[in-house]
């Protein structure tokens, strides 16, 4: 079976109070209204051919430890880890357990289809609205589990490598903007090309930031903080991640566009909102990003399995990518 038909950015239909841009209808079938977006385009087909990728039979976890990040900012609690011991409580067998508090919002996570209204209207994906959202589970992260997980080919765009490469000094706790241009000059350099319903990943230099840096200086600049690097909030971005029919995009940045985001070209808006498409923040690239130059191949099988949340607003991805 061929690729679904999409519209290109140009050709998207108007939605009724929506700005230009917005997907709203193109994955319902027969009358019943869409849950998972862009994970439409994983199709069986898709899956199949991204099998093609598993060559070297070497894995990679890409979940960040659960207890990063330690002080998170934006008002989220810190993760808890507390083990229980039942010997000690009197119990006859040898036993422990481990209790986890995490907000999913403050490590390695998918933002899911309920975390992000759109900001001129609060509508969520596909026209619910903020205020009706508890009401219902709908597009929740289980609508992504009954559909059986997030399963395709993954693809890495290595800024920090590029970086390197071309001298260009940056901070990534500043809004450092990776542009269109430097996106798709870093596809040619690493021999990329993308494919209908590939899973897009940027490594912006965030997490090797936060590992080289001491409990202060990540108080100071991502608790306290509020400017990130990530991808450039632009049109031509925009334009591009529709036209590419990605399935999903990630990374190792706290809010994956350049943050604070600028009206009216809030990635977030876009992705989530409009598109329907899973957005990774804060996951763990750095081993993914050397198996890569091993490998000197950026594309790979890649598996998710998000919390099976009732209504999920979001979740660790529980990703691996395997070559
Ligand atoms: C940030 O926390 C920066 O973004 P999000 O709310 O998407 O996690």
């Amino acid at each position: 079976m061929s690729d679904l038909q999409l519209p290109s950015w140009k050709n998207l239909p108007p939605v009724k109070g929506m700005p230009h841009g917005c997907a709203w209808g193109l994955f319902d079938k027969e009358g019943i209204r869409d849950e998972v977006g862009t994970l439409n385009l994983l199709s069986p087909e898709t899956v199949l051919k991204a099998r093609e990728e598993i060559r070297a039979g070497t894995s990679v976890v890409l979940n960040w430890p659960i207890d990063h990040v330690h002080e998170p900012g934006f008002g989220r609690i810190k993760p808890v880890i507390n083990i229980t011991d039942w010997r000690a409580k009197g119990s006859s067998w040898y036993s422990y357990d481990d209790e986890i508090s995490i907000n999913t919002q403050s490590g390695s996570q998918w933002d899911g289809l309920r975390h992000w209204g759109h900001s001129g209207t609060g509508l969520y994906y596909n026209g619910i609205h903020h205020d009706e959202l508890l009401q219902t589970d709908r597009i929740g992260t289980d609508h992504w589990s009954k559909r059986g997980g997030i399963v395709g080919r993954g693809v890495l765009l290595d800024y920090v490598a590029y970086a390197a490469r071309h001298n260009i000094a940056y901070d990534p706790m500043s809004r450092h903007r990776i542009t269109l241009d430097v996106l798709k000059a870093i596809a040619v350099e690493q021999g990329v090309t993308f494919r209908q319903g590939d899973i897009l990943l940027v490594r912006s230099g965030w997490i090797r930031w936060y590992n080289e840096h001491s409990p202060e200086e990540r108080i100071a600049r991502v608790k306290n903080g509020s400017e990130y690097v990530g991808v450039d909030g632009s049109e031509e971005v925009v334009e591009w991640l529709w036209d590419s029919h990605f399935a999903a995009v990630g990374g190792d940045a706290i809010g994956w566009e350049a943050w604070p985001p600028q009206l009216p070209w809030c990635m977030h808006d876009f992705i989530l909102a409009l598109w329907g498409m899973p957005l990774g923040e804060l996951w763990d690239l750095e081993a993914l990003a050397a198996e890569c130059e091993r490998q000197q191949r950026w594309s790979f099988f890649l598996t998710s399995a998000p919390l099976n949340t009732p209504g999920g607003i979001a979740s660790p991805p529980n990703a691996i990518a395997v070559f």
